[in-house]
């Protein structure tokens, strides 16, 4: 299938949260009850039609103990387009570290990144940590992030995660190259270097610009 559209998915969390899981649920829709052992780096494709576009979804895993404060790790997002910050919903530690990697994205990544959290074994809901969204609250300061509570055990929610996702980018590239022509064709600005750096917009105001869109064009 050929594709319009390219975006770099990074899987990031603390070790055990279920980022492996996650991936081999949404790309082979298997769920293996023994731990897999994360190696370096990994990735896989999956290839999705949005509103008659090909969007093909780059999906890094990363490793589990040793990418604690691992270069290779934090060279991988640093040109992400998105960044799952995934914690199990029945470990509170590992909500606690969601706050380490918000910092890590802030610091290392180039783009501003589409940041999702997600809290993962949502099938073991007996166990949950409580008051999960006002500690993410808590966690983000001010900022917005979207959160999906899943499962890869079972499935829940796990298409919806990363078709949410491929939305949202490929809505947020379009808004990108529709302020770009209306630049070039109104002659405001011929700097194309110039443009592009200046003028992408970040995922922080993406909703203000849909809403905006909406009402005018
Ligand atoms: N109950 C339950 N267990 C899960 C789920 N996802 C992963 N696990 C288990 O959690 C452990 C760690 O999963 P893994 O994908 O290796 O985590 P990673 O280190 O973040 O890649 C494994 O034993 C998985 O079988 C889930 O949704 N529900
Ligand atoms: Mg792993």
């Amino acid at each position: 299938m050929s594709f319009d559209f390219n975006f770099k998915v990074v899987l990031i969390g603390s070790p055990r949260v279920g980022k492996t899981s996650l991936i081999i649920k949404y790309i082979d829709a298997i769920f293996k009850p023994f731990r897999t052992t994360t190696v370096g780096v990994d990735f896989k494709f999956k290839d999705l039609e949005i509103d008659n576009k090909g969007v093909r979804l780059e999906i890094w895993d990363t490793a589990g103990e040793e990418q604690y404060r691992n270069p290779l790790t934090s060279s991988i997002y640093k040109n992400a387009d998105t960044a799952i910050i995934v914690f199990d919903l029945t470990v509170e530690g590992t909500l606690k570290e969601v706050d380490y990697y918000i910092k890590e994205i802030d610091d290392n990544c180039r783009i501003d990144p589409l940041i999702v959290i997600v809290g993962n074994k949502c099938d073991l809901i007996e166990k949950e940590i409580e008051n999960i969204e006002e500690k993410i609250k808590e966690i983000s300061q001010g900022k917005e992030f979207k959160l999906f509570k899943v499962s890869a055990k079972d499935g829940i929610n796990v298409n919806e995660l990363f078709e949410f996702i491929a939305k949202e980018l490929k809505e947020k590239k379009e808004l990108n190259k529709h302020l770009h022509h209306k630049k070039i064709n109104t002659g405001l600005d011929q700097n194309e270097n110039n443009l592009n750096q200046s003028k992408v917009i970040k995922n922080s105001d993406l909703i203000q610009i849909k809403q905006k869109k909406q009402g005018c064009c």
